[in-house]
């Protein structure tokens, strides 16, 4: 009987969300080897059950037609469906010879966002950088989140070293440029984010948002502050300026980790709230009761995301964020901001003085910019390839990378990469608006058909907790996991093409455990590495090297602890881990820091600094993520669109409509799209999502071509750069909008 057979093929897996940073369990059902649904998994230790829209439709995304399900490479100027090895000879025949002709600079790697949301992408580009050896890197950070990696590396000594806020035990959060009830949350894995705030307010905690815009997130707030876009820099200092002239700093035990705090008074002691008011467009009385709100707080936290960091002052609001937990005394303790320990995390070391953070090692050639935690700006690779001369990046990898549409000045790009490159190879899954310039395309399998553990996320995690999920269905004839499309790209460059896959990772494991055996505080000092190599488990390498870097971790775990608790294990709460994390030359918290005392000055300048006109931001929708989500029918559409948000003031001042276009300008280009008037962004502020402009021949998303919006980034020439961390101002640069008639 049809029906009875339909019935026994019909079973559930659970699979980690790969979409955001929440890390959601879901529960997928699947028929045969379709996944046909997914719901939260209510066992899951960490999300309880939370699902959002993109969780939801995870069984479309995986479905999506247009996924790319063979190799492609490029004949005559045309690509076309091949074989793996036919793909893989061809990397090994074209790049390796760009490499020793021209040197290894030559080869440029771009490393997209989700690449934090596979394992793949966590567990080998490290390997592909060390052969490789390129200068030449290129990732999204420097459109993200650098600006954190750089101040938590002067403050901490370790660019990873980054506290989150404790949100299920802090009894106020003051939240800047983040909207989590849309972006699920960034740098603060926290599975239903929107439930935690409004825990947080039911035991009567406080929650303030600073943003331009009056998000879904600030609706919920007790206080919404729309600041002027860029600015947050100055408004945290006058905050730390009020803290020291009232006397509300209190340190605590933080004190005895410390250095620098007097220097830091006189740093911000300029920044009062009457001389930042006018700049932020924030009253000097708010700016007040901010600060003694904060101090008053039996705990609190300070965190600040994307709006505060592609900003002009990225790295001096990312930096006095911490100094402002650190001078609450709310740094490393519970209900304030916390270092995560996650499972996969090598051993923690003895505390004591450590190497610290150099900045600024090398410049890139063409625009002289610092490189920053080992990158260049992302904003650069274009000139890098297009700029004549020694040293020009004439191949490139991309991998899980879309910087055609997420960078600035995508059209410089584009011409770059169809015009400027011998070779170039795209890890994707999708023929879009970067990989259709490749010459070959790689492309991963679809969600369900690979495991998923999060090395990334579990350090940023609200609560210490490991979670581990297999393949859902198995692998389908003809594609390639892509771990093992990571490795054999590996040998491809690195002239060891058509050698065994599973020596990449025999290497890393020999490399890891040598140097572990050989470090005085790792479980395993002193063992036999062959012996501990031959005791790892796991069906392929991806899983041994799971094994051991748990066994290598700090809380005495194995793989099969991870597959005996397939909802995950809790390991509790955060819990204060100082001295221990600082690797600062001075074994303490470096207030202040020398590069960032010598940006200060840029600082001071803005305060007498008023834009003449109108500046742009971004904004994220719940049922979008960057770039690649606009081809699936479900999430696209409705709210999720790419207008121009207006005020009605000047809606009325400009003679905009709702619903009619306008011509918006600005120093990298000009774009029309659709105004859409509301009160939800402030006067002198437009707001226009990224990852749209899915117009461009060749690519194969159909769906996203048919509405395909605007590319928010050909607004920008790539000039303008947070100068410390290389990070591209996506927020508060100015534009001129006017009616199209
Ligand atoms: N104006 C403006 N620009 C921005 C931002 C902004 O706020 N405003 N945000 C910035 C931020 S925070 C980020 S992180 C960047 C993101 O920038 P990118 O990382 O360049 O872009 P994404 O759209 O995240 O997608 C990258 C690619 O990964 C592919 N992909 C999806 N799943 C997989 C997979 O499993 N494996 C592989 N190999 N590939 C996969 C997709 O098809 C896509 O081509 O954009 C930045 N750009
Ligand atoms: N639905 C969805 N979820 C996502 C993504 C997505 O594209 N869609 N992308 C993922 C990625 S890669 C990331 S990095 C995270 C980002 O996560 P969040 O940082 O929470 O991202 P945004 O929603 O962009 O929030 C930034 C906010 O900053 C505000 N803002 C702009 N300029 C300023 C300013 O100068 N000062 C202040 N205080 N605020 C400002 C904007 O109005 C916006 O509301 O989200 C992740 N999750
Ligand atoms: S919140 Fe993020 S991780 Fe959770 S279901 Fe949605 S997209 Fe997936
Ligand atoms: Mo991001």
């Amino acid at each position: 009987m049809p029906g009875q057979d339909e019935a026994a093929a019909s079973r559930t897996a659970l699979r980690i969300c790969p979409l955001c940073e929440a890390t959601c369990g879901l529960t997928l059902t699947i028929e045969g080897t379709t996944v046909t649904g997914a719901r939260g998994d209510r066992d899951d230790v960490f999300s309880h059950g939370f699902v959002c829209p993109k969780g939801a439709a995870f069984a479309d995304l995986d479905a999506d037609p247009d996924r790319l399900t063979g190799p492609l490479v490029r004949e005559d100027g045309v690509l076309r469906e091949a074989t793996w090895s036919e793909a893989f000879d061809l990397v090994a025949a074209r790049l390796r010879p760009l490499v020793e002709a021209y040197g290894p600079n030559s080869v440029g790697v771009v490393l997209g966002n989700p690449n934090v949301h596979t394992m793949a992408g966590a567990l080998y580009p490290p390997l592909l950088l060390s052969l490789l050896r390129t200068r030449s890197l290129f990732t999204a950070s420097t459109v993200d989140q650098m600006p954190k990696h750089v101040s938590s590396g002067l403050l901490f000594g370790d660019p990873f070293a980054i506290p989150v806020p404790d949100l299920d035990r802090t009894d106020h959060l003051l939240l800047l440029g983040a909207n989590p009830l849309d972006s699920n949350g960034s740098l603060c894995t926290a599975p239903d984010f929107p439930g935690r705030l409004k825990a947080l307010r039911r035991r009567g905690g406080t929650l303030v948002v600073v943003d331009p815009r009056r998000t879904r997130t600030a609706r919920l707030a007790d206080r919404h502050v729309p600041i002027r876009p860029g600015t947050d820099a100055l408004l945290l200092a006058a905050l730390a300026q009020v803290l020291f002239e009232e006397k509300l700093t209190d340190l605590g035990e933080l004190g005895e980790w410390t250095e620098g705090l007097s220097e830091v008074r006189e740093a911000v002691r300029d920044f009062t709230p009457e001389a930042v008011s006018a700049a932020c467009d924030v009253p000097a009385d708010e700016i007040r009761l901010l600060a003694r709100g904060l101090a008053a707080a039996p705990t609190a936290a300070v965190y600040g995301r994307v709006g505060s960091s592609t900003v002009e002052f990225g790295t001096l609001a990312n930096w006095l964020v911490d100094v402002l937990n650190i001078l609450t005394g709310n740094l490393d303790r519970p209900g304030g901001a916390l270092f995560p320990l996650s499972a996969t995390a090598p051993a923690p070391r003895p505390a004591g003085p450590g190497r610290g953070f150099a900045l600024g090692r090398w410049k890139s050639r063409a625009g002289g910019h610092p490189e920053a935690k080992g990158e260049l700006p992302l904003a650069a690779l274009a000139e890098e390839i297009d700029t004549p001369g020694e040293g020009r990046v004439r191949a490139l990898v991309t991998i899980a990378a879309n910087p055609v549409l997420s960078a600035p000045d995508g059209l410089r790009l584009d011409r770059a990469l169809s015009g400027h490159l011998d070779f170039m190879v795209s890890v994707d899954p999708y023929l879009n608006e970067t990989s259709r310039h490749a010459d070959v395309v790689l492309p991963p399998p679809p969600p369900s058909q690979s495991a998923h553990f999060d090395f990334a996320f579990n350090g940023f995690a609200v609560r210490n907790q490991v979670r581990y999920t297999p393949a859902a269905v198995p692998l389908e004839d003809g594609r390639m996991d892509e771990s093992e499309i990571h490795a054999r790209l590996i040998l491809a460059v690195s002239g060891m093409h058509g050698a065994d896959p599973a020596s990449v990772d025999d290497l890393v494991i020999e490399r890891a455990l040598a140097k572990a055996v050989a470090t005085p505080h790792s479980p395993v000092h002193g063992d036999d590495p062959e012996r501990l190599a031959a005791a790892l488990t796991g069906r392929g390498g991806p899983e041994r090297r799971l094994d051991m870097m748990l066994r290598l971790g700090p809380y005495d775990l194995v793989l099969d602890d991870l597959l005996a608790h397939p909802h995950g294990i809790d390991l509790g709460p955060l819990r204060p881990r100082l001295p221990q994390v600082l690797k600062t030359p001075s074994g303490k918290v470096e207030l202040l820091p020398a590069p960032l005392a010598a940006d200060l000055p840029r600082l001071r300048r803005a305060l007498g600094e008023r834009p003449a006109g109108l500046v742009l931001v971004g904004r994220r929708h719940l049922r979008s993520n960057n770039s690649w989500m606009h081809n699936i029918a479900r999430l696209n559409g409705g709210s999720n669109r790419c207008t121009l948000q207006v005020h009605p003031d000047d809606a009325a001042r400009l003679g905009l409509t709702d619903g009619a276009p306008a011509r918006i300008s600005a120093e990298g280009g000009a774009l029309e799209a659709v105004v859409e008037v509301t009160d939800t962004v402030r006067t002198g502020v437009v707001s226009l999502p990224h990852g749209w402009g899915h117009d461009r021949e060749g690519a194969r998303t159909a769906v996203a071509a048919a509405t395909p919006g605007v590319n928010v980034n050909q607004l920008l020439d790539g000039s303008r750069l947070d100068p410390l961390s290389g990070t591209a101002v996506l927020n508060g640069f100015p534009v001129d909008v006017a009616p199209i008639s």
